[in-house]
């Protein structure tokens, strides 16, 4: 749960916009001018196409003049950003990575872009990594992100010839390094899913001074116990202690029930030996094993029918007792937010509905999206925090405050709830009761940015 009431260095749209993009090296200023106009017309109006998001056709153009130079890259456009989630202050942050697949339905198609086949897509995938501070669930931005293209492997390949070059697995620790290690004395906790354990992603994690917290994929891979013999990891698990249960409350799903969960908190510890088989940078960078904790939870008691919840995390963050596996399980669960990122450039700023003509443009265009959706995000998740929050009733704040939450009831606007700031504030019908309006699917227009954030600090 994101906690409000803390500060929230939350500035205006034309400010924050200022901020992100004010040092890009476009190799001309009046590029990072014009990439500006284009961030805020973008952030006024989120899924709306480009001819939409620039009125008028000279600013159309220039759209796409500016996605046209050579300067104008994927990098170029985010580093600036990237640089500055970065330098974040001293704290305890979640760097939470996950891929996402495009599968762009193109009107003109893009001659580079090949078709990879059913269930790839056209194989382009944005591998991006969330700074979240850990002690309030705030987003602080993207700490890095790269595009990748997934090549469908050729069936006569050897597994030498795979680890030799460019994989999906390997854009995890590629990641890690380009973000490198902490700043400012904080500690970075890399959490990945299942798709980023690889012996490899934690030695470049290792190599950056950086926590872990990843759930493991590979439960029949050999490691080292306790006593030192190599065993099936799976058989470890056997040796875990018992640490403590707790209560999870789940929603109801497509053809589940809701239900609480009773859960089973164990923990152990063990070594992962390099793998036989692996890639020239796992074999010259001098790794041979690495020690780490494992935290399983495990739900007891499942209903008839139900597959049981079943988390391995590995983590070099101490285990020793239950409060400390606890806070493992909860930076992990912190995953929802990249997920919710994923449905913000998707849904919300309809990444794969332009129409682009060419490779250099998509590219340039997606490194936008990809720092928009971060502000879009996080006043989506503030304002969540607003509205979900059981501190607020009706009386909590008068006439004022209640005009600046609206609430519109066609889902078909947009998936994300539309924060609109001050200057836009005439656009919005504002309903009166927004507390007999809280229904699922309902869409909320928060406008009124210092409002929101008063709202928030009373609550
Ligand atoms: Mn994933």
């Amino acid at each position: 749960m994101l906690h409000t009431g803390v500060a929230m260095r939350l500035v205006e749209n034309d400010e924050w916009v200022e901020q992100q993009f004010e040092d890009c090296d476009l190799n001309h200023s009046m590029r990072t001018v014009r990439l500006k106009k284009v961030a805020r017309n973008m952030l006024g109006d989120p899924n709306g196409s480009l001819p939409k998001q620039n009125c008028n056709w000279s600013d159309v153009k220039a759209v796409y003049r500016l996605l046209d130079r050579e300067e104008v890259t994927f990098d170029a456009v985010a580093e600036c950003h990237w640089r500055q989630t970065r330098s974040i202050g001293k704290g305890r942050y979640l760097l939470i990575s996950d891929t996402t697949d495009f599968n762009k339905r193109q009107r003109g198609r893009i001659e580079e872009i090949t078709r990879q086949g059913p269930g790839i897509g056209n194989g382009m995938q944005l591998h991006s990594c969330l700074a979240i501070d850990s002690t309030n669930g705030l987003v602080q931005g993207m700490a890095g992100a790269l595009l990748h293209y997934r090549k469908r492997a050729r069936k006569s390949e050897t597994t030498m010839q795979r680890l030799g070059r460019t994989r999906a697995s390997q854009i995890w620790g590629d990641l890690v390094q380009q973000i490198g290690p902490p700043t400012n004395d904080s500690q970075w906790i890399h959490v990945f899913d299942r798709g980023g354990d690889s012996f490899e992603s934690l030695c470049h994690i290792v190599l950056n001074e950086c926590d872990w917290v990843i759930r493991v994929a590979k439960l029949h891979r050999l490691v080292k116990n306790a006593a030192g013999e190599l065993v099936k990891l799976s058989e470890t698990l056997e040796e875990a202690v018992e640490m403590g249960s707790y209560e999870l409350d789940l929603r109801s799903r497509p053809r589940q029930a809701a239900r609480t969960a009773k859960m089973i908190v164990s923990s152990t510890s063990m070594t992962l030996p390099r793998p036989k088989c692996c890639s020239p940078f796992t074999k010259d960078c001098g790794i041979r094993a690495i020690e780490t904790n494992v935290v399983i939870v495990e739900e007891v008691d499942a209903p008839k029918g139900v597959k049981p919840i079943r988390w391995v995390l590995m983590t070099s963050l101490p285990v020793k007792t239950f409060e400390q596996a606890c806070q493992v399980i909860e930076d992990y669960e912190y995953r929802w937010l990249i997920e919710e990122y994923r449905k913000v450039i998707k849904s919300g700023c309809k990444i794969e509905g332009h129409s682009l003509r060419t490779l250099g443009r998509l590219e340039a265009l997606i490194g936008l999206v990809s720092v928009i959706g971060v502000r879009l995000l996080q006043l989506k998740t503030i304002g969540k925090a607003i509205i979900s929050s059981p501190d607020i009733t009706k009386k909590s704040f008068g006439q004022p405050e209640i005009n600046c939450i609206a609430c519109t009831k066609s889902p078909a606007a947009s998936f994300i709830p539309t924060i609109f700031l001050k200057s836009s504030a005439k656009r919005i019908t504002v309903s009166g009761n927004i507390f007999d309006a809280v229904l699922p699917g309902t869409l909320y227009k928060i406008i009124g940015l210092d409002v929101t954030l008063d709202i928030a600090a009373k609550c």
